[in-house]
């Protein structure tokens, strides 16, 4: 059974040989225009970057080297008496592109399990920090603060060669995904258990097995398997994704990978973006609230029509470069219509009701360039379900899931050499006189 590392290390000699061929005789290749509307719309559309483990279709949705969320349901390795994805199959994928074995699955598993420990100094600084400070400013303190022990930090001073830098990513990468859990499960712990104590890490347990453990729910099989399912899928989105990019350009400057994913945590804690998981259930359980037993299609649609007129976005819907339903909202979905009692789950219900009128009343809107749902419209209502209530810490769970994509990619990102991004701003004066020279 191969590591790893090891793995990674058959791949990437052809993949450097792959990026060399493309600088060497396509530099000056064009393969896009730059429209205004790139200019003064968040770089939407705009392929500027690259990314190799995964490519979002605006209408099939994410693929990880190719494979659909489907295909990852298939063919990656579960937990032993577990049926759904885990998290280290998809990290095997999302680093070296390749299907793991159950036993490369297991290895890796264990290597984690070996390696969660968190260093005492990061156990004072969490349990010195005021329960009220969001759960994701503490999460993204704790990363930022794990960077103590960085060894690529500690290689660079030491004047490694540029070829070595991914090598000391990968071991911060891997360092830092296998303490995730046991950050994130302090604050959890502080936050909303006033400080008990957390289980020992179970080395025969995956990550997210031993994640659920310390929450204090490993003996909820059906929510540890959709703790397990949630952070595959959400574990990578492409590149441009505000999380994934920023980490992406804050590595870019050699800043070690837990200050870079630090940063990534601060853009992901955006309602825009990962907070929407919290903003969902809030606004979920305001309208129920609102709507006592009247939970009908056409009160639902009244209260989304109140929502928009009152300014505010329907959080769950719409996205930056997705057409449709996203695959992940399905697959969620899908998880839901196999347990009945997620099936009668009030708050469940409402998703499938929101669900069935809201891309209507978002097209008579007629501004979101996408009325559909994205992940976050389902993904927080079942941990609500299943007791995990606290919808203030969910964007923590998201956190943890997306190390998995953005780290991995920090090491792909070394072992290509990319550079320091750096790309060129404008005025509005200088654009409108290339729009008048154009
Ligand atoms: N409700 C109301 N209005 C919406 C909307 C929604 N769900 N989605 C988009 N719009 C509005 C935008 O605010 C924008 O309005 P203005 O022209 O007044 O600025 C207009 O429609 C056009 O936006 P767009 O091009 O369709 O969407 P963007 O790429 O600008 O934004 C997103 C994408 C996700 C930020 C947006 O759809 C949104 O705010 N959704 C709700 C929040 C949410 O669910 N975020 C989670 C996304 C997934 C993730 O990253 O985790």
């Amino acid at each position: 059974t191969k590591t790893l590392k090891e793995t990674l290390q058959e791949v990437i000699p052809a993949k450097q040989e792959q990026f060399k061929n493309i600088k060497a005789k396509h530099s000056q290749t064009v393969v896009g225009d730059v429209k205004v509307e790139n200019i003064i719309g968040g770089m939407r559309g705009l392929k500027a970057m690259l990314w190799e483990a995964s490519v979002l279709d605006p209408y099939e949705g994410i693929r990880f080297h190719g494979l659909s969320i489907p295909d990852c349901q298939k063919q990656l390795p579960a937990a032993p008496g577990g049926k759904e994805i885990i998290a280290e199959s998809m990290l095997w994928l999302l680093l070296t592109g390749k299907v793991p074995t159950e036993a490369e699955t297991r290895q890796l598993s264990r290597e984690l399990a070996e390696k969660g420990d968190l260093p005492a100094y990061i156990e004072h600084l969490i349990d010195s920090l005021p329960t009220s400070l969001h759960p994701m400013t503490q999460l993204s303190m704790g990363v930022a603060a794990l960077n103590h022990d960085s060894v690529f930090q500690a290689q660079y001073e030491k004047g490694m060669k540029k070829s070595e830098y991914w090598e000391y990513t990968l071991e911060d990468c891997i360092n830092l995904i296998a303490r995730l859990p046991a950050l994130a499960a302090r604050i959890y712990r502080n936050v909303y258990r006033s400080g008990s104590d957390l289980p020992a890490i179970n080395k025969d347990l995956d990550l997210v097995g031993n994640y659920s453990n310390m929450l204090g729910y490993g003996a909820n099989h059906d929510l540890t398997e959709y703790l397990r399912l949630y952070i595959s899928i959400h574990g990578d989105h492409e590149g441009g994704n505000a999380s994934a990019h920023t980490a992406h350009l804050v590595n870019s400057t050699l800043s070690d990978p837990y200050i870079s994913y630090s940063a990534a945590l601060c853009a992901l804690a955006g309602p825009l973006h990962g907070l929407a998981n919290q903003e969902v259930l809030r606004w979920q359980l305001a309208m129920q609230k609102e709507l006592g037993d009247n939970i009908t299609h056409e009160n639902i649609k009244d209260y989304l029509w109140k929502t928009l007129k009152s300014g505010q976005v329907v959080p769950g819907y719409g996205h930056g470069v997705l057409r449709k339903s996203d695959p992940r909202f399905i697959a969620l979905q899908e998880f839901c219509d196999t347990r009945p009692d997620l099936l009668q789950s009030p708050t469940i219900q409402m998703v499938k009701k929101t669900f069935e009128v809201a891309p209507g009343v978002l097209m008579e809107h007629g501004k979101t360039k996408n009325p559909w749902p994205n992940v976050d419209a389902t993904s927080g209502c079942v941990l609500y379900h299943y007791g995990l209530t606290e919808f203030k810490y969910y964007t923590v769970i998201f956190g943890v899931s997306r190390a998995l994509g953005a780290l991995t990619q920090l090491v792909w990102a070394r072992a290509l050499g990319l550079p320091l991004e750096r790309p060129k701003s404008i005025s509005m004066d200088v654009l409108e006189k290339l729009i008048t020279t154009s």
